[in-house]
C-alpha cells in the first residue's frame, strides 16, 4: 500500500481547497478511477490517494469492509462511498458539474449511463476476450461512438449537456482516451468527439495532470492489456 497527495505543482496555498478532504482508495491502475481523478484535477481539487496492492487486498480486511466488496472507495470527510458512478455524481453535486437544473441533470445522468454501457463493453473485451474479440470490437466501435458524436454535435457547446463540463463529460473523455490507445484512428469519423478530446486535453489543469508521473505510471487496466 502506498499513499500520496495529488496537487498541481503550484504551491499549495495558491490552490483553492474547495471541498473534502477527499481520499481515493484503489488499485494502482486508471481503471474505474480515471474519470474521477481527471475531474478532481480539472476542478483544482486536492485529493489523497491510497494505492492498494493486490496482495494486501486479498488478505481481505479492507474487502470485507467495502459495501460491495470492491474498490474504488471514496472518502469525503466522514462520508464513505463506493461505486465509481455514484462517486462521479457526488463530485458533480459538490463541484457544480451536474447541470443548471433538473432537466439538464437528467440528461447528464442519461449520458453517464451511456458511457457506463460502453465502459462495460470495453472491460469485457479487455478482461475476457482481448485476443479473440479485439478486432471485432474495433469494427463495431463506430456504431457505439456515433451515438455520442450525435449528442455532442447537436449540443454545439463542446460538451454533452449545457455549456460547461459535467461529470458525464469527464467520464466520456476518459473512456475516449482509452479507446484512442486501443485504436488511434477511432475518432477520425467523429469530428465533434475529436475536437472534444482535443479541447479537454488542452485544459491547463487536465494537461498538467495527464502529463504527471502520478498519472503516467498507472496502467489503464489491471491485466496490462490496452
Ligand atoms: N460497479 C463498481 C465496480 C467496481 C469493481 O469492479 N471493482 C474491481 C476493480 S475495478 C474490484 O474491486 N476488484 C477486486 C475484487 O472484486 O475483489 C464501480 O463502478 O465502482
Amino acid at each position: 500500500m502506498c499513499s500520496f497527495l495529488w496537487s498541481l505543482s503550484e504551491p499549495l496555498h495558491h490552490l483553492h481547497h474547495k471541498m473534502g478532504p477527499y481520499t481515493i482508495t484503489y488499485f494502482g491502475v486508471r481503471g474505474r478511477c480515471g474519470a474521477m481523478r481527471i475531474m478532481l484535477a480539472d476542478q483544482g481539487q486536492e485529493w489523497k490517494e491510497i494505492l492498494m496492492d493486490f496482495a494486501d487486498w486479498t488478505k481481505g480486511d479492507l474487502k470485507a469492509s467495502c459495501v460491495f466488496g470492491q474498490l474504488p472507495k471514496f472518502e469525503d470527510g466522514g462520508l464513505v462511498l463506493f461505486q465509481s458512478n455514484a462517486i462521479l455524481r457526488h463530485l458533480g453535486r459538490n463541484h457544480d458539474a451536474y447541470g443548471k437544473d433538473g432537466k439538464e441533470a437528467a440528461r447528464i445522468d442519461m449520458m453517464c449511463d451511456g458511457v457506463e454501457d460502453l465502459r462495460l463493453k470495453y472491460g469485457k473485451m479487455i478482461y475476457q476476450e482481448y485476443d479473440t474479440g479485439k478486432d471485432q470490437y474495433i469494427k463495431d466501435l463506430p456504431n457505439h461512438l456515433d451515438k455520442f458524436e450525435a449528442v455532442m454535435a447537436k449540443n454545439k457547446t463542446g460538451f454533452l449537456v449545457g455549456d460547461k463540463p459535467s461529470f458525464a463529460d469527464y467520464s466520456l473523455f476518459e473512456v475516449l482516451l482509452n479507446h484512442l490507445v486501443l485504436c488511434s484512428s477511432c475518432l477520425d469519423t467523429s469530428p465533434s468527439l475529436k475536437s472534444f478530446v482535443e479541447k479537454m486535453s488542452a485544459r491547463p489543469k487536465i494537461k498538467a495532470f495527464l502529463g504527471s508521473d502520478a498519472y503516467k505510471k498507472l496502467p489503464i487496466n489491471g491485466n496490462g492489456k490496452q
